[in-house]
């Protein structure tokens, strides 16, 4: 198993260029009508979630919001299962089922991609519950945006969380913005990390422009928790480039508040950081650039040559035919019995 201090700062660095690089391929995707839906675009955050990703193990769980594609890149699933999905393609990491609100990815315990905003944060819980019910040191991370925490689904599974003294991160990516809303707007506190103090877990404020101060304070809250189950809050101040999604043109901000927060990029950083320590030459960051670009590009490829799930396959994932209630017919089944004439089987209720 990997531990986050193995984790090569280099290498980091490449997986926010292969965040950013996908996501910008993804963004011309979208404009050439080959992605449907919403697409809601990471450019800016990447440093919050390779940071956490850096400060844990592969086995613990991740859960987030729907603006999830940097979660699943970071977390290990390819960048064309990733491209797929938002094509609606079978190679996609759920069949193409999914599309870009719902990326699940099972093998490397990325528990979604959750498009109604709060409603993931009683699913962390959860998750939690169940690491510590089977006296397991895994710590479950739960991502959220300022929007989300003024939910009533947030509250309850806060307190759960809190009484329980569950091993959960609470991450708070403060965008400053839910849609078109500011957070001054939306929100009575002046800091988003108070909201943890009504619940009695301990809260910390962290620069999510920084990638070395995400993973450290992460680090450190990660190790305390596996040895003592506790959960934490974080709010991660951070800021995204582009609009809420694909249709917002963002005219609620200003272009020189974008302009300051471009300046403080968490990639240039990082690679700033690294070169002034001698740790990276220009050449080695141009390189890591070029191969994002080619992955993303191919990942682009990949999906556009792959093929679609057969129609019939769309009801197989709904709950009704679910492993909870084994025997009951397919509806895929029922709907053929029907087309073949035969009367329809009874649905037991
Ligand atoms: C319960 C619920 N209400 C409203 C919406 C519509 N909605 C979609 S995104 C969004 C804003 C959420 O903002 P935030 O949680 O800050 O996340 P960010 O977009 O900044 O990542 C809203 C209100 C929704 N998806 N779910």
């Amino acid at each position: 198993m990997q531990r986050a201090e193995q984790r090569d700062e280099v290498e980091m660095l490449a997986l926010m260029l292969l965040i950013r690089r996908f996501e910008e391929r993804a963004s011309q995707q979208y404009q050439a009508q080959k992605i449907g839906g919403f697409c809601h675009l990471y450019i800016g955050q990447e440093a919050v979630v390779v940071g956490a990703v850096a400060a844990v193990r592969d086995d613990d769980y991740i859960i987030t919001a729907y603006r999830d594609h940097g979660h699943a890149l970071a977390r290990g699933t390819s960048p064309n299962a990733c491209m797929a999905e938002l094509f609606g393609k079978a190679t996609g990491c759920c069949q193409g089922l999914g599309g870009s609100m719902h990326f699940f990815d099972k093998k490397n315990h990325m528990y979604g991609g959750h498009a109604i905003v709060g409603a993931h944060v009683p699913l962390a819980a959860g998750m939690a519950f169940a690491s510590k019910y089977r006296e397991e040191d895994r710590v479950t991370i739960c991502f959220f945006g300022d929007g989300a925490i003024n939910q009533g689904s947030f509250h309850e599974a806060l307190n759960l969380i809190a009484l329980y003294k569950l091993p959960v991160v609470l991450i708070c990516e403060n965008n400053l913005f839910a849609m078109g809303t500011s957070v001054k707007r939306s929100t009575s506190l002046k800091q988003i990390v108070d909201r943890a103090e009504g619940y009695d877990i301990p809260g910390d404020i962290v620069d999510g422009m920084n990638f070395r101060e995400v993973r450290d304070k992460l680090s450190e809250i990660v190790t305390s928790i596996r040895k003592d189950p506790h959960p934490a809050f974080v709010e991660i101040r951070t800021y995204r480039y582009r609009g809420h999604s694909m249709s917002d043109p963002a005219s609620y901000r200003t272009k020189d508040e974008l302009e300051k927060y471009r300046l403080d990029d968490p990639i240039i950083r990082l690679r700033a950081q690294l070169t002034r320590e001698g740790k990276l030459t220009n050449e080695q960051f141009d390189a890591l650039d070029k191969k994002a670009k080619e992955t993303a590009l191919a990942a682009v490829k990949f999906a556009e040559s792959s093929p679609e799930l057969p129609v019939e396959k769309v009801y197989d994932y709904a709950y009704l035919n679910g492993p909870m209630e084994p025997g009951r017919p397919r509806p895929a089944d029922l709907e053929q019995k029907r087309r073949e004439g035969a009367p329809a089987p009874k649905a037991q209720s």
